[in-house]
């Protein structure tokens, strides 16, 4: 098989899992625990030399990005099906949001997670967590902003959904749920209703 990824529970390699399955693209697929302290090992280093997840090698190429991966996938293995194209109407909006769930909001609810989660309590600084939420709040008010009751980013579903529904997933698992409006809320739940979603989330072993 030439596709490989590698899979940590939970972590932005669901992305690349859930791509994969909505568009029926195979791949061998080696999860993985998500301990920080292999992945900086040289084991995992040889296969990451970030020290992250997701990684995916086709044949002898390796990528990293898991918004880049998503892309790959869709346009190099699934005839850009769930992407749009530059003469589409809204080409510019699928951009932006496929970018937004990564480049635009990633880095603030990292930065939140960190402060609520992740650190241990005494590691954490009350000013850095005040400002996460704030940022992470102003992230999440543009996107209740342009949902509509019942529909996607786009007015079907894309990539752009897989990309932004990542960071609430995180946001809701970590207890922040509470910063996310109604739209939002009912949006995540029908996204994550999907089929391709379950499956991904699924895969443990
Ligand atoms: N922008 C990168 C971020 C990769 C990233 O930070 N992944 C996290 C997990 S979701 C990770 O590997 N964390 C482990 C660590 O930083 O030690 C992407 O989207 O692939």
């Amino acid at each position: 098989m030439t596709l490989k990824l590698f899979h940590f529970q939970n972590s932005r390699s669901l992305r690349v899992l859930w791509a994969l399955e909505e568009l029926g693209v195979e791949a061998e697929i080696e999860t993985r625990q998500m301990d920080r302290t292999k992945m900086k090992a040289p084991e995992y280093l040889a296969l990451n030399p970030l020290g992250k997840t997701p990684v995916m090698f086709d044949g002898d190429e390796r990528i990293v990005e898991s918004v880049a991966l998503i892309e790959y996938v869709a346009n190099k293995y699934a005839d850009g099906r769930l992407t749009r194209r530059p003469d589409d109407a809204d080409y510019g909006r699928y951009l932006q949001w496929l970018h937004f769930g990564e480049a635009g909001m990633g880095g603030y609810v990292n930065m939140l997670i960190g402060q609520t989660a992740l650190l241990p309590a005494e590691h954490r600084i009350p000013a850095m967590k005040v400002w996460a939420e704030k940022e992470t709040k102003n992230c999440l008010d543009f996107i209740e902003a342009n949902l509509s009751e019942d529909g996607y980013l786009l007015d079907a579903f894309s990539l752009a959904d897989i990309s932004v529904i990542y960071p609430l997933f995180l946001i809701k698992i970590t207890k922040n749920g509470a910063l996310l409006g109604d739209r939002t809320n009912a949006y995540f739940k029908r996204v994550t209703a999907r089929e391709a979603w379950k499956k991904a989330c699924a895969r443990v072993d």
